[in-house]
């Protein structure tokens, strides 16, 4: 369990000075995070100035294809195939530092790593992500201690999923969704689906009662989407209860509590015999605790082009900003374009003219062969790429999701060479117009 907590929950502001080094570090581009946002930035800014001028601060050893992991929670697909080592991602010759950012200083543009180094930049690039908060469940992480229950927002814990999966004999399989932000906000619901449809393909469907407890007031934040997920759980038997937030797991008895957010103090006790958590989620705390966060936590970006909004060298992209659209890597891939543009324009002196739109997608996996293909822009209105209706459950979009998107991701977005389908999206739709 040490290792699953490693990379969650509380801010740890500590520095072991006995490891402080007086070593110093300059780049002309210095990128925080390895993520997909940051391995994907590099790998456009080498091109834009060269490798040498370039480096990333990543601590860790892989880096992992995170939206495999709905699958590999259904046995659709293996965890170890999600990962890589970070090594092997980053872009030839650009400099990877392997440890953890512990203080940002715009100010005097610098920034401070565990091991005491001061870096300097003269443009910076946040990709730190967000942070997940099992903690803030009463019982857990230990929780993930005891069987049935998993979750597939963390590496550690997507293995559980698909052990209480095969492991479910009869009664609740219960799924959450928390009341904060969340990256990928399909995932939750996703799991409940490919379990149905396990539950079905195993001849244990009848046993089963298939329970989702959302802490939001709709099912999907897109009408036409929350429309089609709508008529499925129907059609499924999936129980769909609103406004209902985890609060604690008792793991030992199989018990999950959920608070009712339209009337607080009123709680449910689940008996469960299988557990999927959401986990709350937050800004990432070195943000939070720097001068470049809103008053949130959040990355204080503008949402057209990505500049920090006080800070002219500062920019960023993906889930750690404040940007205002679902967080997921298809978002990242259209901010990764618009970013690219804005740093161009602004080593040339120019303003930055691109503006996002807040392209988001969210592969909707409806069963082992289906998916309703979620594409969306900052005022929630359908953006989608394909002339047909993406409303629907289709099987060619669940191999566009588990087959074509993780090459894409690999050699397309991480190579800094895909900046998502709008270019695509234009040309599929002129016959239409
Ligand atoms: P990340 O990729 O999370 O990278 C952040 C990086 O910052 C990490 O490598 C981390 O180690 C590093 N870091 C953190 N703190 C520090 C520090 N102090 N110092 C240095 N480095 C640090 N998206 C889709 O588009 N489609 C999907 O179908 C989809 N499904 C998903 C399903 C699941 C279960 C999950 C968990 C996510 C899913 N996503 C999906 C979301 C997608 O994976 C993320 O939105 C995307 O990876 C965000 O990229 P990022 O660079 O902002 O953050
Ligand atoms: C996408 O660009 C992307 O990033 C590589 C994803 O992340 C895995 C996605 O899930 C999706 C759906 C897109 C959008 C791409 C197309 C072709 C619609």
């Amino acid at each position: 369990m040490a290792a699953f907590c490693r990379n969650v929950g509380i801010c740890a502001s500590h520095l072991n000075t006995s490891s402080r080094s007086s070593a110093k570090q300059h780049y002309k581009i210095l990128v925080l995070g390895g993520g997909t946002g940051g391995i994907s930035m590099s790998a456009r800014m080498k091109r834009m100035m060269g490798a040498e001028n370039v480096a990333v601060v990543e601590p860790s050893e892989m880096h992992y294809y995170q939206p495999l992991w709905t699958l590999a929670g259904a046995g659709a697909k293996t965890v170890a195939s999600s990962g890589r080592p970070t090594s092997s991602v980053m872009p030839s010759g650009v400099k990877l530092i392997k440890s953890k950012v512990q203080e940002i200083n715009p100010d005097t543009n610098t920034v401070r790593s565990d091991d005491g180094t001061q870096i300097s930049y003269e443009y910076l690039i946040v990709a730190l992500g967000l942070q997940l908060h099992f903690e803030k469940i009463k019982g857990l992480p230990e929780g993930f201690e005891h069987p049935k229950i998993g979750s597939n927002y963390s590496v550690e814990t997507v293995d559980k999923t698909w052990t209480a999966l095969q492991n479910f004999k009869e009664g609740n399989a219960v799924f959450s969704f928390p009341n904060t932000p969340i990256k990928c906000a399909g995932a939750p619901q996703k799991i409940m689906y490919l379990t149905d449809a396990f539950l079905r393909k195993t001849g244990k469907r009848e046993k089963a009662n298939i329970i989702y407890n959302t802490s939001l007031p709709v099912l999907f934040g897109v009408k036409k989407y929350a429309d089609s997920l709508w008529e499925i759980a129907k059609q499924r038997d999936l129980k769909v209860n609103l406004r209902q937030n985890l609060i604690e797991v008792r793991a030992d008895k199989q018990e999950a509590v959920f608070e009712n957010l339209d009337k607080p103090g009123e709680t449910t006790v689940f008996e469960y015999e299988m557990l999927h958590v959401t986990p709350p989620m937050g800004p990432n705390c070195v943000i939070k605790n720097s001068p470049l966060a809103d008053e949130s936590g959040w990355l204080d970006v503008d949402k057209g082009n990505l500049q920090h909004k006080r800070y002219p060298n500062v920019f960023g992209i993906g889930d750690c900003t404040n940007l205002p659209t679902s967080k997921t890597a298809a978002a990242v891939a259209a901010q990764s374009a618009v970013l690219n543009r804005t740093i161009k324009k602004i080593l040339k002196n120019e303003k930055p003219d691109k503006k996002y739109d807040g392209y988001t997608s969210c592969p909707l996996v409806t069963s082992y062969n289906t998916v309703v293909l979620a594409e969306f822009d900052y005022d929630g209105q359908p953006l989608e790429t394909f002339p047909i209706d993406q409303g629907k459950e289709r099987r060619l979009m669940y191999y566009m999701k588990a087959d074509l998107m993780p090459q894409l991701y690999w050699h397309g977005l991480l190579k800094g060479l895909w900046g998502g389908p709008e270019p695509y999206r234009k040309l599929m739709h002129l016959g239409m117009k």
